[in-house]
């Protein structure tokens, strides 16, 4: 079983992703590991290469002619959890296992969460010597540790001082802040549930005081690959079609645009080497997500609301590839990881030929760059609890989810998570470009190599923002050129 899990990790660290039946078909195989690399080999010599390897692709490796042939997949009682696949499964409406046992559903999913992220922690060479919360050696004189862990407390005491508690899978450790400025600032950068290293001393083993904290973080990125002459990748999300709100006329003048009929000069340059379209969520208002929304729609039918989306995106030239991943608007399971957009909603978007459904979080290689593509919903919980971060700049919070090497570190706030027995919100492998939306603010940064980019919105301020006090900035389209990793900002105000 263990080399059905490389074989898996192998194409996802080559930034592709798998269909459940090639993931299925994978599993029937003597040595996945051996056909994955062959698979690999293939892939890199062809021109036109998938977004995700399907059992197709696996079958003309292997000749296999007819697909009733291959054994049903067998059941593995004993399998390890970690066979899940990734978020491109499509899953029917209600999901079996947010129904049954929940709370052991949970462990092994925040199991799963500790166990990845320690291994992610160790492997850097300051903390291969680390400890994990109820492992320190027993002793009784003062020594230092590194003890790694998640946070399932946080408090701070008007003294000045301030309490973490530390778990792993045994047990827990108190640790105690005091002292310098520095220290207190990374106390509050810690968010709940993440999974950190604490540096300090220790005398009994059961509680520390801490002196330093080291998150998993990402190593700078060193890239490689990506096309020889410009090509364009044009971030969006948000478009709320459906709202009263929605910006039809930028949104159309922005169609206009892709399709290279007007613009001039660069601009223009621009759209015609476009060869990606992504689309981060919340591809429609959607009906029923917020209090009396009904009377700020003008299209009060989901199934119309992605007839229009469809329209829109059949204006878009054929040769760009658009990729879908859904937000908490569209028609989709409510619980991260998300599977694609329900195809019952969204039937004339999933015709279009250029159209790729994915799930959130989804990771996607476009000519040799690697994409990783989530809504951004953990941003109303992480934005908030981060310092120095705003929902006026929600870059800089997605860099912080970048050091936390995790895409909704914080449980039990606004964002569902599904209790997954393979915990795909965890940040790795680490991307060339990570790419969000959902605050309906667009912001560019770049991270130790990465580009980090959140991609506005096509949406006014509704009256639940405005109560909220949440300013939009809509209109304004990143756009990265995947041969020098350059972004511009195209705006259709
Ligand atoms: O989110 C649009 C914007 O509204 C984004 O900045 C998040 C914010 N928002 C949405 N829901 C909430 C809640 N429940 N609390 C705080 N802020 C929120 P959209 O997903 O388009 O509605
Ligand atoms: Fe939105
Ligand atoms: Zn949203």
């Amino acid at each position: 079983m263990g080399s059905l899990k490389s074989a898996y990790n192998t194409i996802i660290n080559s930034g592709y992703q798998v269909s459940p039946e090639a993931f299925a078909m994978l599993g029937e195989l003597g040595d996945p590991e051996q056909v994955v690399e062959r698979l690999l080999k293939a892939i890199e010599g062809m021109r036109e290469k998938p977004l995700i390897i399907e059992r197709s692709h696996l079958e003309s490796l292997l000749k296999v002619e007819k697909p009733s042939e291959v054994k049903p997949p067998p059941l593995h009682p004993q399998s390890p959890p970690i066979q899940t696949p990734p978020s491109v499964v499509v899953m029917g409406g209600s999901e079996s296992h947010l129904i049954e046992g929940t709370i052991n559903n949970f462990r092994g999913y925040f199991i799963n969460r500790f166990e990845r992220l320690q291994g992610i922690l160790r492997a850097r060479a300051d903390l291969r010597d680390a400890t994990s919360a109820s492992s320190i050696p027993e002793g009784n004189k003062p020594r230092k540790v590194k003890v790694i862990g998640m946070v399932t407390s946080k408090r701070e005491f008007k003294s000045g001082g301030a309490v973490v508690e530390l778990e792993d899978t045994q047990g827990s450790i108190r640790v105690s802040f005091r002292g310098d400025e520095q220290l207190k600032k990374k106390f509050s950068r810690l968010l709940m549930d993440e999974v950190v290293c604490v540096y300090g001393s220790t005398t009994n083993g059961r509680s520390m005081r801490a002196e330093d904290i080291i998150w998993p973080d990402i190593s700078p990125r060193i890239r490689s690959g990506g096309p020889k002459r410009d090509t364009y990748a044009v971030l969006m999300s948000d478009f709320h079609i459906g709202s009263k709100l929605f910006m039809k006329e930028q949104f159309e003048s922005f169609i206009n645009w892709i399709k290279a009929e007007n613009g001039e000069g660069a601009s223009k340059e621009v759209a015609l080497n476009t060869k990606y379209l992504i689309i981060a969520g919340d591809l429609v208002d959607g009906v029923g997500v917020y209090p009396n929304q009904e009377e700020e729609l003008l299209i009060k039918d989901l199934n119309k609301q992605y007839e229009q989306v469809a329209e829109y995106l059949s204006m878009v030239p054929e040769h760009i590839k658009i990729i879908i991943i859904p937000g908490n608007h569209d028609a989709c399971r409510p619980t991260l990881p998300t599977p694609p957009i329900y195809r019952e909603y969204a039937e004339p978007v999933y015709a279009l030929k250029n159209v790729v459904m994915l799930g959130d979080p989804a990771v996607v290689n476009l000519d040799g760059v690697m994409f990783l593509l989530t809504h951004g919903r953990s941003l109303d919980d992480a934005i908030p609890a981060l310092p120095n971060c705003s929902f006026k700049a929600p870059q800089y919070a997605m860099v912080e989810l970048l050091k936390s090497r995790h895409l909704a570190p914080i449980y039990g706030e606004k964002t569902p998570l599904a209790p997954e027995q393979f915990d795909s919100l965890i940040i790795d492998p680490v991307p060339d470009v990570f790419h969000a939306g959902h605050v309906h603010v667009w912001g560019v940064t770049e991270y130790r190599g990465v580009v980090v980019a959140n991609s506005g919105a096509w949406q006014m301020q509704t009256n639940y923002q405005k109560s909220m006090g949440i300013e939009p900035q809509p209109g304004v389209v990143p756009v990265l050129n995947l041969a020098n990793f350059r972004t511009t900002n195209l705006n259709f105000l």
